[in-house]
This record gives C-alpha cells, structure tokens and sequence, in this order.
C-alpha cells in the first residue's frame, strides 16, 4: 500500500477537521445502521486526536467499546474516471468504514493504515456520507493485549502497558485518486561500493497490460542521476551521496507507468536515502562505520490531542532531539506517524521501529512488577490467534516503513514473557516473519529485567539485544552504588553473547522543582546522579553500542499508586521544558556544547 499522494498523476484530499462522534456502550449501533443517515445524538470531535481528553466528561476519558465517528465529504469534481480511494492512515485500535450504507473495510491493529477502493459508490461532484465504527477494547487477542474484568463496580478494562489507552482517529484521513493502471507497491534496497550507490526497485503493478515501469532518480538538486526499466531492477549512482546518521541526503526515485506513445499513465515519487545497515560482531554498522546510538525511548503523547500527531509538535520534538544531542529514538511502543519517520529521514535521526506489542507480561503491569493473575502464554490467553495478530502486526509495519532510510532495527516488542517455553515457542516464528518481511534490517526485540541474562530464552533469536533496566530505580533503589555493582555484572554476562547491546530504557522518574542536598529519588539531582551511574557502567562495556534514556518527555498513563500525574521519567516535562537531566544528557551527547 502506497501512502496517499499529490503527483502529475494523482490527487489526495484532506478529511481531517470535525467530525460527528457518539460513544456506542451498548453496540447498537451497527444493528440500528447508524451509517445509513447523519448521527444522531452526536456529538463533535476533531480528527486528528484522541476522543479521551478533548471532552471534559470522565465518562469519556475512560470509555472502552464502540465509537462512532461521521462526516460528509465532496469527491472533487475533476476526478471522473479515476480509481478513488479512502485512506486511513491510522485508528485506534480497530476500525469498521461505511460510505454511504455501503460496508467498505475493517482493520485491526491501531497503528497502520488501511485503505477501500471507494469508486463504485461514490460519483465525482457529489457529497457522500463517510462512517467509521472504532473499537478500543483490548482482549488477549489484540496487540497490545489487554481484557476486560467484571468487577463490582461495573466493567473495567485492564491493560499491562504503561501508557494511557489514547484511543480514536490519531492521523490524517484522504481521500485520494489513482489512475485505474497503477502502481500499487514499491520496495528499494540501498548500498554502495567504494563511490558508486546501489539503489535496488521492486515494482509491484495493477492493470499494467501492455505499460512499462520506468524509473528515473534524482538528487536533492532535482538533477537526474539515473534512470531505468522494468518492474525490477538496480540504478547505479556515481559520486554518491550517502544518507547518514546526522548528514541526511535524500534522492527522489520517480517511478512511472508509461505506454507505447511515452505518456506517462502513473506517476509516484518515493525519498531514497543511500546507506547500509550490518552488525558484525559487537559492532553496529551505519555505512560500515560503527554507529553508537544516542537518543530517547519516546511516546506520541500530547495534553488535549493524545496521541494525535501534529507538525508543530513533530518539529518542536526533534528541535529539542538536535538540541540535546540524541542521533536516535525508538518508537516505543507502536508504530509513529509516517509523519515522524519522513522527518527522521530528512534530518538523519536514527529509528528504532517497534510494534505495538507491549505489554505480553503477566510479571508486571503499568511500572508494577508482580503477578497479574493471569499466565501469559496460554490457549486461554495470549494463544496461537494473538501470534497470528502480532505476525499481522510486523508485516504492516515493515510494508509501511520499509523504504525509510532512518529506520535500522525492526523491534518486534517490548518487554515481552520471554523466559519460558511458552514464550520461545510464541516467538520462534514471529522473528522469521520479521526477517522474511525484510532481509536487510536486523531483527531484535526489547529484554526485561525479568529474564535476565541466562534466562532470557527469546534473545537467542535477536541479532541485537535490546535491554531495559531499572537498576537505581526499580532495584537498589536509592543505592547507585549497589546499583552499579549489580549492573556492571549482568551487562558483562550480556556482553558474553557477542552481539551489540543497546540499553533501550534506564530511567528514573523525577518531579520538576524538586531538589535535594541528598540522593534521594525523586529529585532532579537524583535524576543525574542515576544517569551518571549508568554512563559510568555503558562506558565500561565494549559491546554496549547505545544509550536510550527513558523517556523523552513524561507522558500520560493509567492512574495507580506508582504513577503520579502520569510517568515523570522524562528528561522533558510534558510540556517540552528541561529537567536538570536534560543538560547532563546535552553535556554528554554533545560534547562541544556549552
Ligand atoms: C518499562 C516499560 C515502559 C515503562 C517503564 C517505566 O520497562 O517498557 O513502558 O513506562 O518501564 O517507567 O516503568
């Protein structure tokens, strides 16, 4: 699936804005046909957001079940003719469509885009009434997992991650025309020898008959570089520009669909960044130099729009990325908007690409370790269904995200069960799904501190270990100096396997404005102090290729005993204002900073 564009043989329309929106507790909504006509009793919401905050009604802050979102759109009256396509680019976390009364698609999975060919239904000129059912319920069965307990109160929905369930339309909508031959998909493979760049197509095709794939590359002045034909094939680029960590250079590949007489029928243009990505040894590779990556684990978590994207919080984010010194983010825990990745490509900020598998740990739950009173893997509960939902979940990430240069590791969860049978059985497959999905990128997945070194049974399969740990926070708490003995220890078992180790989380939370003489947790100072502790410990291990404070920013979660206000790990607030952490990271990610 392409995403939606505005090329010499395409047009995309916008249907972000306001929408009619009513909450559905009792599900009649589909039996009762509320998409044949306007809502009623609706109320408004925008899109993009999520619905859980922009209403000053607790009801709905923390309503799980259906939701109805409505509006009217007019097909732009040029596009007779042309295939015309409704394009989500995300709803969370499942997603029923009707335009008109007519049942179009239904996704699962709310992070990915998903996308009906809408022309037989609709006339170009005229209004038609477009509806989404969205669900937002975790069971054992979605990824992320969750289920819903009878409890003397009334129902509630129980979850194991430590975010908020923001829920609703969090990206753009389109509306868009293709011409009826087109191109459907696109795969690019980049390398390079010496000063001559590789770049590798794939063309996947509708209604091609008797048209020819032509591919034209430029560089970032517009000059064409290289040019080719042929639904597959490799472009040769003299004097290359390589895309880097830092130094982004993107080319723009213009693949077409020509006929006999050279008109061109389609026409779409993709960012190509040239660079490599290996691991040799404890080695991670950028271009065959050694890449050490400096960054945050993130959230996409605003006040008022949730997890909504918007651009001036996009661009105030990698501001405060380039200020800091990070080279790298993981998208824990879900896959960002595409927005996010086309902008890490332009600014050459390294990716880590996750899923939205979080949370398939009964041991702990929103930041608590302990039993949730569940087993995590079993015919019950998270079973064979869940896999084939996670399976689902990579192949969607990696076809959406797979030309971005930025992104260099597919993390295929976080935090996972992963030191019993059950566990090495679930994931065994999911990690060759990964890799057949793409062969290029290095496969991981994100090791709890529950299954550490020696009983960890899944990171066998990963070609990088990814680690989170809490020593000095969830463990030696308040005692760094316990804390760095006990670290130093299980990083040196780890360094043993003889794969490169990024540290994806360490992380303390911290109150703004709370100072102290003294270590104590909970305070700015304690905040440094730990990170110091932790950089002393990473500094002494060759293997550890990569530090990921967590988080960036503090973020929203379920309310509980061990969160207040939500997680306060941020070396930003959630307003984007520095903690005493924020310019220890700065002093040490960017040197020649003052
Ligand atoms: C973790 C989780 C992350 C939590 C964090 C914490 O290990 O991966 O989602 O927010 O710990 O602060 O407890």
């Amino acid at each position: 699936m392409l995403r939606p564009q505005d090329t010499s043989t395409r047009e995309r329309k916008n249907l972000d804005g306001i929408w009619s929106f009513r909450l559905d507790a009792e599900s009649a909504g589909r039996d009762k046909r509320w998409y044949a006509g306007p809502l009623t009793d609706a109320g408004d919401m925008a899109v993009p957001a999520s619905f859980n905050d922009v209403s000053a009604d607790a009801a709905v802050k923390d309503y799980f079940g259906d939701i109805w979102y409505q509006r009217t759109v007019r097909v732009p009256r040029g596009w007779d003719g042309q295939r015309i396509v409704l394009h989500f680019e995300s709803a969370t976390h499942r997603a029923t469509v009707w335009v008109g009364e007519h049942e179009v698609m239904s996704h699962e999975g709310g992070y990915t885009p998903f996308e009906a060919d809408i022309t037989e239904f609709v006339t170009a000129g005229e209004e038609v009434l477009v509806t989404a059912l969205i669900n937002n319920t975790l069971s054992f069965q979605s990824i992320p997992p969750g289920v819903i307990e009878q409890r003397p109160g009334g129902p509630a929905q129980v979850y194991w991650h430590d975010f908020f369930n923001y829920a609703g339309i969090h990206r753009s909508v389109w509306l868009s025309a293709t011409p009826q031959a087109r191109i459907e998909d696109l795969t690019v493979v980049t390398g390079f020898e010496a000063t001559t760049g590789s770049v590798e197509w794939t063309v996947e095709a509708v209604d091609q008959d008797g048209l020819d794939v032509h591919v034209v590359l430029r560089d970032a002045s517009g000059t064409e570089v290289a040019n080719g034909t042929g639904n597959n094939g490799t472009l040769s680029v003299a004097d290359v520009t390589l895309w880097a960590p830092g130094a982004a250079y993107l080319y723009d590949l213009e693949v077409q669909l020509v006929d006999d007489a050279g008109t061109v029928r389609d026409s779409i243009h993709q960012n190509v960044g040239i660079r490599t990505v290996e691991v040799r040894g404890i080695e991670f590779l950028i271009n065959g130099e050694p890449f050490q990556f400096t960054g945050f684990g993130m959230h996409e978590d605003h006040s008022v729009i949730g997890k909504a994207h918007n651009n001036a919080h996009l661009v105030n984010d990698f501001a405060l990325l380039d200020w800091i010194g990070a080279n790298s983010f993981r998208t824990s825990h879900y896959p960002y908007s595409e927005d996010v990745l086309d902008y890490a490509d332009k600014h050459g900020i390294v990716v880590i690409d996750e899923t939205a598998a979080v949370g398939l740990n009964m041991g702990l739950g929103g930041g608590i370790f302990g039993g949730q009173g569940y087993k995590t893997f079993s015919p019950e509960t998270i079973n064979d269904d869940s896999r084939e939902v996670h399976a689902q979940a990579i192949r969607e990430l990696i076809a959406r995200d797979k030309n971005h240069p930025s992104v260099v590791i597919w993390s295929i969860a976080n935090e996972p069960e992963s030191d019993t049978e059950g566990a090495e059985d679930y994931f065994r497959p999911l990690f060759d799904v990964a890799r057949e999905a793409d062969p290029t990128r290095p496969v991981g997945f994100v090791n709890v501190m529950l299954a550490p070194h020696g009983k960890c049974r899944v990171s066998q399969f990963a070609d990088v270990l990814m680690l989170n740990r809490y020593y000095g926070w969830y463990v030696n708490t308040g005692d760094l100096a316990g804390a760095e003995i006990a670290w130093t220890e299980e990083l040196e078992a780890w360094a043993g396997d003889g794969k490169p180790i990024i540290i994806t989380e360490y992380g303390a939370d911290t109150l703004p404005g709370n100072h102290s003489l003294t270590p104590q947790p909970w305070s700015e100072e304690y905040q440094v102090d730990y990170l110091d502790m932790n950089h002393r410990v990473f500094d002494s291990i060759d293997a550890v290729v990569g530090e990921h404070v967590w988080n960036f920013a503090d973020f929203a979660t379920t309310s509980g005993i061990m969160r207040v206000d939500g997680n306060k790990k941020g070396a930003f607030t959630r307003d984007r204002r520095p903690k005493s952490a924020a310019f220890a990271l700065r002093r040490r990610w960017k040197k020649d900073a003052r």
